[in-house]
C-alpha cells in the first residue's frame, strides 16, 4: 500500500532496509545464538545518520518524530528484532529527555544520542513492579544539591551498554503515583553497577541487565521536570514508544512472512509447489491481511502523535496489541508453513517466533494495554455525559 511518505521518510526507510538486508540479515542467526551485542551495527546506523531520526535538528537529530523512529525499527526488525532493539531501546531511554528535559539537559545528552556516540536506556521495571509500575521500591533521597539513589531495576534493555539512563524512583512514598520522580543517571557514576546479562528466549542480540543503585549520588540538576512527575514522565514516554514496539513486531512479522512466502514457492510436495495448495494460500492471505492492518494502524497512530494529538494512550496501546498479537500469529504460522525446516535453527523463522513473544510482554503486557484501552473508552463516554 502507498503510504505517501515524504522524500526524507522514504530515504530513511530505504537506508534502514539496506542496512537490514546487507548488514543485519547475514549475522542475525549468529548474534542470536551467541548473544552478541550489535555494537558494529550501531556504528553503521550512526554513520548513516539514523540514530537521531526522532531527535530535533536543534539537538543534532534529523528532526523527525515517532513515525521516522517506527520506519527504522520496522526495517531493522525485518532482519532481526533483537538487533533493532539497541536502536529502539535507546529511543525509550531518550524520550523522557526529549519530552521533559530542560534545555541544559537536552544540550548535554541528546546530541551524543543523535550521533550514535551514546546509547540510552529506561529504568522503570523492578522485581516486584512490572505491570504495577507504581509498585517501584527504588528511592531517591534529596541531600543538599544531590539525590542519593538506592534500589535495583530489572530487565533493562541496553543495560550495561548504554551511557545514559533515565530512572524512575520514589521521592515521596506517601504521595502514591505522585511520589515518583525521573532522573538522568550516567554510566560510571559511583554506586551505579550492573547485574549479569540475562539469558533470554528471544531478542538475544539485545542486552538485558539489572541496574543496581547503592548510595548512588547524582546532581540534583539531573531530575527531569520536577519532583512528583516521575510516573507521568514514564506514562507519557510509554505512550510514545509503544508504537515503536508495534513497529518492531510488524518488522518481525513481515520478515517471517517473506521467508514463508518464498519457501512456499520453492518447496515441492505431491509434485507441486506448496503455494498451490489452498490450505497454504489461505494462511499466507491471513498473514498479509494482519500485517497490512497493523502497518496502517501504526503509521496512522504515529502521524496522530507527531501531529500533536492530545489523547494518544488508547491508540498507542491499540497498535501495540494489534501488531504484537499479529507478530506472534504470523511467525507461528511461518514456522508451520516451513514445517520441519521452519523449526530448525538454520532457518530464521524459529528465531522470529521467539523474538515475537516479547512484543506481547514488554512496555506493558497486552493485558495492561487492553486495560488502558478500556479505561480510555469509558473515560470518553463519561466525557460525553453518557
Ligand atoms: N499520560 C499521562 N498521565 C497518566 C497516564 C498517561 N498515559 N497514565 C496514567 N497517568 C496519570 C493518571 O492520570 C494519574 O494521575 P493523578 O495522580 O493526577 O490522578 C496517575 O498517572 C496514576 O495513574 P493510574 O491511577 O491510572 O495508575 P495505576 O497505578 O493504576 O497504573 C497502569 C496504570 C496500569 C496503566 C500503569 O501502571 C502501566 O502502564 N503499567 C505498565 C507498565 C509498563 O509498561 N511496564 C513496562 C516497563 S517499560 S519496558
Amino acid at each position: 500500500m502507498e503510504y505517501f511518505f515524504n522524500e526524507e521518510q522514504l530515504m530513511i526507510r530505504e537506508l534502514a532496509k539496506k542496512i537490514a538486508d546487507e548488514k543485519i540479515a547475514p549475522i542475525a542467526i549468529k548474534y542470536d545464538e551467541e548473544g552478541i551485542f550489535p555494537g558494529d551495527i550501531v556504528e553503521i546506523l550512526a554513520a548513516s545518520d539514523l540514530c537521531g531520526v526522532y531527535i530535533s535538528e536543534e539537538y543534532g537529530g534529523l528532526g523527525g518524530g515517532i513515525l521516522e523512529m517506527a520506519l527504522v525499527v520496522e526495517q531493522l526488525s525485518r532482519a532481526c528484532g533483537g538487533i533493532a532493539l539497541s536502536f529502539a531501546g535507546t529511543g525509550l531511554g531518550a524520550f523522557p529527555i526529549i519530552l521533559f528535559g530542560n534545555d541544559t539537559q537536552k544540550k548535554k545528552y541528546l546530541p551524543d544520542i543523535a550521533s550514535g556516540k551514546k546509547l540510552a536506556a529506561f529504568g522503570l521495571t523492578e522485581a516486584n513492579a512490572g505491570s504495577d509500575a507504581a509498585g517501584i521500591q527504588t528511592t531517591a533521597v534529596s541531600d543538599g544539591d544531590s539525590y542519593v539513589l538506592n534500589g535495583t531495576k530489572q530487565w533493562i534493555t541496553n543495560g550495561g551498554e548504554a551511557d545514559v539512563y533515565t530512572i524512575i524512583a520514589c521521592t515521596n512514598r506517601a504521595k502514591g503515583a505522585r511520589g515518583f520522580s525521573a532522573f538522568i543517571v550516567e554510566k560510571g557514576t559511583p554506586g551505579f553497577t550492573f547485574g549479569k546479562k540475562e539469558n533470554k528466549m528471544g531478542i538475544r542480540a539485545s542486552c538485558t541487565r539489572e541496574l543496581v543503585f547503592d548510595n548512588c549520588r547524582i546532581p540534583a540538576g539531573n531530575i527531569l521536570s520536577r519532583e512528583g512527575m516521575g510516573f507521568i514522565v514514564a506514562m507519557k514516554t510509554l505512550d510514545r514508544t509503544r508504537p515503536g514496539v508495534a513497529a518492531q513486531a510488524l518488522g518481525i512479522a513481515q520478515g517471517a512472512f517473506e521467508h514463508a512466502l518464498k519457501y512456499s514457492r520453492e518447496r515441492v510436495q505431491f509434485g507441486q509447489a506448496i503455494s498451490s495448495f489452498q490450505a497454504i494460500q489461505h494462511m499466507l492471505a491471513d498473514m498479509a491481511i494482519q500485517i497490512e492492518a497493523s502497518r496502517c494502524m501504526i503509521y496512522q497512530t504515529c502521524r496522530h502523535i507527531d501531529g500533536g494529538a492530545k489523547n494518544i494512550s488508547k491508540e498507542a496501546a491499540m497498535c501495540k496489541v494489534l501488531a504484537s498479537d499479529t507478530a506472534m500469529k504470523v511467525t507461528t504460522d511461518a514456522v508451520q508453513i516451513m514445517g520441519g525446516y521452519g523449526y530448525m535453527k538454520e532457518y530464521p523463522v524459529e528465531k522470529m517466533m521467539r523474538d515475537a513473544k516479547i512484543t506481547q510482554i514488554y512496555e506493558g503486557t497486552n493485558q495492561i494495554q487492553r486495560n488502558v484501552i478500556a479505561l480510555e473508552l469509558i473515560k470518553e463516554l463519561s466525557g460525553k455525559g453518557v
